[in-house]
């Protein structure tokens, strides 16, 4: 039979009475997740060096022998909502190999740690019942409760069961807070872009909206469309579209009836700015260095985390987990994932690949000294600077030469047990392990430094090499070892991160290796894979991402100049505009504009989902200039800055209703206000209707998939941050920004005419192949200065009467026999050392000599 101990707790300083007699505390409703360890430990917390582990259906801690406080060794639970002046019971089932003296706490999480209860409790070597009762003197949204357990001199094994902490008011039915009805991108519209928003009525006719400017002067009028119950909101709306009003300016609302928008602005220049605070995210995430106030603002400064300085472990000697391997590696530096201090090669792959994609697209504003990074002034782009941080720790996670897997990548790095909110990186006290290499890893790496490989060449000529050494090498070793997967349940201290599908990792990696190197087997191996050819392959409906990387190698080989045959070129890039089509319906059939097909789920990191479907819809635009591509990547962008359900712009910093409590350990204000919110730029993961964390299921049940999610800084499967979802956030401001202006009939900012870069030294090649009627030619410019050339323009004339029929890889106009040549959108710089490769078919009859004489920004150049 099991004993019953009844207390009340010290906090609510009454003598002990039986629980029985409280029976308002034990009516609430219960508090802790997963007492009864059914669902293994989560989200159950130890101190290191105390380890629990499920034993016959009871969480059992082993008490190393010599603690010498109570709390050198604890059992713990975060996040239970406490209100002030209501009862609450505790109850659990423990039993100890050794009699001991724990202490049980409900307290404040952080320093001070104010107790609510705090009792000292005998347990004994069987299975007791313990029960507390007290009454909460303050509100908390996130108490812990804490068994203290260390303090004896011996060994010994602490188990407890059915953990139960019942009371405090039913809790509200969670309504969120959605604000104004009438639904706006609350940055703004771009002067000539698509501008829609969405209103929540239970109207079903027509309504009449006004747009109003800052002073309130109506500037134009209209009526809303009725569109029924939308799926994703399951609200009634009606959508409005003033794209007609070009005229820039900040203070605009949309007014319906009585209800007013947030306000927002028209203009060309309001995507840099979140450019920027999007690409600031990866400084701010940066391990192993200190992160410099002068750069980010005293509140953001911190000491470098994991640079071996106590209480660091260190990431310069990192062993692996025990028997994955016997040597150690110094991986330091890289990004922490997310609001966890973990290291991933999966993750961190798709996330450097996405920034060096926006750079390869169009570098022109992210050289050096455009970002906040401590490399600013190094004559390497800033964007560079920010991937070499990352680069370089992939590189590091690869298994030495001489090793069992040789030239395959770990996994991952992170801490041996989770650790609670807030800790500050460099406070992190955890043992940091290496966990085993996988495929995915390896093909990751093997991608990302083929790409970076390409782009620092024409910086760093050595470091490139070093790349594309260490990229083959990863590429043979995943070729040897095609299916060695990361183990789905490896997730205590850091996420799995597992994926057993790695086609789509194979085709990413052969497609970058083919671009920087044009090697056959690489060609053999995109073209021979069974995702060749294979649109819904390649471009998964609900969007590529970390588990589905197909489209980043597609998106490269469609956009970045390589030795594909034209017909290739032809499918994969119709591959890119199929999924574009398929996404541009999905906006435009959508109330709230959203780029997600409706059948697609609101997944774990849903914005990075809907953002990966923007940069698709961008890059087809680019491909083909094609309005209806740019306006859907536009209004996703809409979606992500506040026209949505619930009227929040999900990125820190911008909008009038902006989220700023992401999941994150230093960025931790809302539970300790000494600590920052998020910097402004902070991609919240979105909705997801799974309800993955305790507080999502606490709040959300039933809730509408767009609706699924809460600023709340424990609900880490709706609101957290992470590298794989700002970089594509960066990816499609920078892509905004760089078409801002542009109404739809050409290409943005990279070529834009009449405005040349510097003159600088050039060779081209101009090679024509003839036939009866016309020509192809295949033109080659070599920037053989010092400085990019940015933007460029070519210009010639024809000796004789060709004319140009179409053309590909550049603007090219003519104008008699004068010709033009411009960039399009991911050629607009040619790097010093560098080159841009174009072409063009015509007709001619006659003589057609090729020309001689070349300019190059007004410059002639030489011919070779
Ligand atoms: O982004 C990841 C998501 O796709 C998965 O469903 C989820 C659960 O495995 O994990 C997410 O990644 C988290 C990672 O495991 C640990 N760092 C934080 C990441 C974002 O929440």
């Amino acid at each position: 039979m099991l004993g019953v101990v009844l207390s009340t707790g010290l906090a609510a300083g009454a003598l002990a009475v039986p629980a029985l007699a409280t029976p308002a505390a034990a009516e609430g409703p219960e508090l802790i997740d997963n007492g009864d360890f059914s669902d293994g430990t989560d989200p159950w917390w130890w101190t290191e060096g105390s380890p629990g582990t499920v034993v016959d259906g009871r969480l059992c801690v082993d008490v190393p022998a010599g603690t010498a406080n109570p709390w050198d060794a604890i059992l713990g639970q975060d996040g239970l909502p406490l209100t002030a002046g209501e009862s609450y019971e505790l109850s659990y089932t423990a039993s100890s190999t050794a009699p001991i003296t724990i202490r049980t706490n409900v307290q404040l999480a952080v320093d001070p740690w104010t107790t609510e209860l705090a009792s000292p409790d005998q347990i004994g070597t069987a299975p007791e019942t313990v029960s507390h009762t007290f009454t909460a003197s303050a509100d908390n949204t996130a108490a812990q409760l804490a068994f203290q357990i260390g303090g004896s001199a011996g060994a010994y094994t602490f188990c407890v069961d059915d953990v139960s902490l019942t009371g405090g008011a039913e809790p509200p039915v969670y309504e969120p807070d959605t604000g104004s009805p009438v639904r706006v991108n609350q940055v703004g519209y771009l002067t000539t872009g698509p501008k829609q928003g969405t209103f929540v009525t239970e109207a079903t006719a027509a309504q009449g909206w006004s747009l109003r400017d800052a002073d309130g002067t109506q500037v134009a009028t209209g009526t809303t469309t009725p569109r029924g119950v939308d799926p994703i909101s399951e609200q009634n709306v009606h959508t409005f579209d003033f794209s007609s009003v070009t005229e820039a300016g900040d203070g605009y609302t949309v007014v319906i009836g009585d209800a007013v928008s947030e306000p927002f602005s028209l203009g060309d220049g309001l995507y840099d700015g979140l450019r920027d605070d999007a690409l600031a995210f990866f400084y701010h995430q940066r391990s192993g260095i200190a992160i410099d106030a002068a750069l980010v603002g005293q509140e953001y400064a911190r000491p470098a985390g994991h640079a071996n300085v106590a209480p660091n472990q260190g990431d310069d000697n990192v062993p692996c987990q025990p028997g994955v391997c016997d040597y150690r590696l110094d991986a330091a530096g890289g990004w922490y994932d997310a609001g966890d201090h973990g290291k991933y090669v999966v993750n961190g792959g798709i996330s450097v690949a996405q920034l060096l994609s926006a750079f390869e697209r169009d570098g022109a504003e992210l050289g050096d000294s455009s970002l906040a990074v401590p490399e600013r002034g190094n004559g390497v782009p800033d964007l560079l600077d920010e991937a070499r941080w990352e680069l370089d720790f992939l590189t590091a996670m690869q298994v030495p030469a001489g090793e069992e897997l040789a030239g395959m990548a770990h996994h991952k790095l992170h801490d041996r047990q989770w650790t609670a909110l807030p800790t500050r990186p460099d406070q992190d006290t955890q043992l940091r392990e290496l966990h085993p290499p996988s495929t995915a890893a390896t093909l990751n790496l093997a991608a990302a430094a083929a790409q970076g490989a390409r782009l620092f060449e024409p910086y760093d000529a050595a470091y490139a090499a070093e790349l594309l050494d260490a990229a083959e090498t990863a590429w043979d070793a995943a070729v040897a070892h095609p299916a060695v997967y990361a183990d789905p349940n490896d997730g205590t201290g850091g996420g799995a991160y597992s994926d057993n599908d790695v086609s789509d990792e194979f085709f990413w990696a052969a497609a970058e290796l083919f671009i920087t190197t044009g090697g056959a087997d690489y060609r053999q191996a995109v073209t021979g894979s069974e995702l060749w050819g294979d649109g819904d392959a390649l471009f998964p409906s609900g969007g590529f991402s970390w588990g589905s990387t197909a489209a980043l190698g597609a998106l490269d080989l469609a956009t970045v100049d390589n030795g594909l045959s034209a017909s290739e070129l032809a499918s994969v890039r119709s591959a890119v505009t199929g999924a574009a089509d398929g996404f541009a319906d999905s906006a435009q059939g959508a109330a709230y504009g959203l780029p997600l097909a409706p059948e697609d789920d609101f997944v774990w990191g849903s914005n990075s989902q809907v953002l990966n479907n923007v940069v698709v819809l961008a890059t087809a635009y680019d491909l083909t200039e094609d309005a209806a591509y740019r306006d859907a990547a536009l209004t996703g962008l809409d979606y992500i800055l506040g026209r949505n359900p619930l009227n929040l712009s999900y990125v820190t910093g911008y909008g009038e209703r902006d989220v700023e409590n992401q999941h994150h350990r230093f960025w931790a204000n809302q539970l300790n206000a000494s600590l920052p919110h998020p910097p402004a730029g902070s991609l919240a993961g979105g909705p997801n209707s799974a309800l993955q964390d305790p507080v999502a299921e606490d709040l959300l049940q039933g809730c509408a998939p767009a609706m699924c999610y809460v600023d709340h800084i424990e609900s880490y499967a709706t609101n957290e941050v992470t590298i794989n979802w700002n970089a594509p956030l960066a990816w499609a401001a920078a892509w905004a920004d760089s078409v801002a202006g542009d109404g739809g009939e050409g290409p943005g900012d990279p070529g834009d005419p009449g405005d040349p870069g510097d003159p600088a030294g050039c060779e081209v090649s101009y090679v024509t192949n003839r036939w009866q009627g016309g020509f192809s030619t295949q033109v080659t410019v070599a920037n053989t200065g010092a400085s990019a050339v940015s933007p460029w323009e070519l210009r010639w004339s024809f000796a004789d009467a060709q004319r140009i029929t179409q053309h590909w890889n550049s603007a090219v106009t003519q104008d008699g026999r004068d010709v033009t040549a411009r960039p399009v959108a991911w050629n607009g710089s040619i790097p010093p050392g560098g080159s841009v490769n174009f072409g063009f078919n015509g007709t001619v009859t006659g003589a057609a000599a090729d020309p001689t004489a070349f300019t190059l920004n007004g410059e002639a150049c030489d011919v070779g």
